[in-house]
């Protein structure tokens, strides 16, 4: 364990057994304060957006063959924030803060250029196991994103396996009036490194992207694999099944923290994505009428535990957590001594999404249903 300060090295080691013999949920495993992050999951799906741009030209695509490789360009473009940034800030990947149920997280990217504002919303729907809903929405240009996540864990060689649970449904209005539909699921994640006290991750398998005209698969692959490098990808785009006639198929390879190109179809040989330059990041807003942040504004709840991690000042940031922890066990007993439960505020869980079933079949993803959460579409009054 070199990155691991030496007065916590027993700390670590004793984690990294525990881990090895709790699966299925990590997220409320107590952990060594050097490998702690100021940051709640609820700011995570800001990550789908540090290219507004690349969100924003989705709806400017005049063929379906055009919009759908704009669909998966943008996609591609948000993995390295996604998986990489905790690195790059940080040095680690860092465990990121539990969230509360009930957490938010408000935010919203300026329209620059023409390309209109976009907003997020965030919410923590569930805390055992935790799954997180969002939504990201830019209205003038008529593209929104909807999904949620939740992660089962398990050990496996001494790396972390993620298997990421949930799903987005893209959607874009056309000036026809009909709405384009695109299904997101994700790729597996491992986490490696642990040992040496510095984990990263890599992620495997494949993931998909599905509408009723094509299927794109992505592969992805690490050092040693396809193409030999770290954060390989290869994504295959062929018509649905039954379509073809006037829809292309196309290969794009490349490595998803940089970049990659066409290496089959009419457009071989073309760059198709490039992140080296800088990514925009989210500006959070509050979500009260006064645009104030409530209690459970992500930002305005972990705001002194936060403060501690940052500053080092560990004894702070974990009598913080515990005063949220016994507050929330608290409201929990309440509830149920009074027969009520936790009202979301802009979903509502349900137990089969007709699109994921409609357009999962298409790609032959399993499992064939799943539950999901639907977005009241209230905005706050923001922006
Ligand atoms: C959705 C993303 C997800 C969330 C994180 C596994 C993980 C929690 C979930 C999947 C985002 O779109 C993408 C990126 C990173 C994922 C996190 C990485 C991570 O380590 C945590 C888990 C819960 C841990 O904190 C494990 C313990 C820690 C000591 C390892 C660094």
């Amino acid at each position: 364990g070199e990155a691991v300060p030496p007065a916590q090295r027993s700390s670590w080691t004793s984690f990294l057994k525990s881990i090895a013999s709790v699966s299925g949920d990590l997220s409320s495993m107590t952990c060594p304060p050097f490998i702690l992050s100021p940051v709640s999951l609820t700011e995570f799906p800001a990550y789908w957006c540090e290219h507004p741009e690349l969100f924003a030209a989705i709806a400017d695509q005049n063929t379906e063959e055009q919009r759908t490789l704009a669909v998966v360009k943008w996609f591609i473009s948000t993995l390295k924030g996604q998986y990489t940034s905790r690195n790059e800030s940080m040095g680690s990947e860092k465990k990121p803060l539990n969230p509360v149920l009930g957490e938010l997280f408000y935010g919203k990217w300026p329209d620059i250029n023409g390309r209109g504002e976009t907003q997020l919303l965030v919410e923590q729907v569930s805390h055992h196991p935790p799954i997180t809903a969002y939504a990201i929405e830019n209205k003038s240009k008529g593209v929104k994103l909807v999904g949620h996540n939740a992660q089962k864990t398990s050990f496996s060689g001494g790396s972390i396996i993620v298997k990421q649970l949930g799903h987005a449904t893209l959607t874009v209005k056309l000036q026809s009036g009909d709405v384009a539909e695109y299904l997101i699921t994700l790729p597996r994640l491992r986490i490696d490194g642990l040992w040496y006290g510095a984990p990263y991750i890599e992620l495997s398998e494949s993931s998909s992207i599905i509408s009723k005209n094509y299927v794109c698969s992505i592969d992805y692959k690490g050092k040693g694999y396809f193409s030999g490098k770290t954060h390989s990808f290869k994504a295959t785009l062929n018509p649905a099944p039954g379509l073809g006639g006037t829809l292309g198929s196309h290969v794009i390879e490349g490595t998803w923290h940089t970049t990659s190109k066409f290496t089959s179809g009419p457009k071989t040989g073309m760059e198709f994505h490039n992140v080296t330059g800088p990514k925009e990041e989210v500006t959070a807003i509050g979500g009260q009428t006064s645009g104030e942040m409530g209690e459970f504004e992500t930002r305005e709840l972990w705001k002194l535990v936060a403060k501690g991690i940052r500053e080092g000042d560990f004894d702070m940031a974990s009598r913080e957590k515990s005063k949220i922890e016994n507050d929330q066990r608290q409201r929990r007993k309440d509830e149920i001594a009074v027969g009520t439960k936790w009202p979301l505020k802009h979903f509502d869980h349900v137990d089969a999404d007709p699109t994921y079933e409609r357009l999962g079949k298409l790609g032959k993803i399993s499992p064939a249903t799943e539950d999901t959460y639907l977005f009241k579409e209230n905005w706050p009054p923001i922006a």
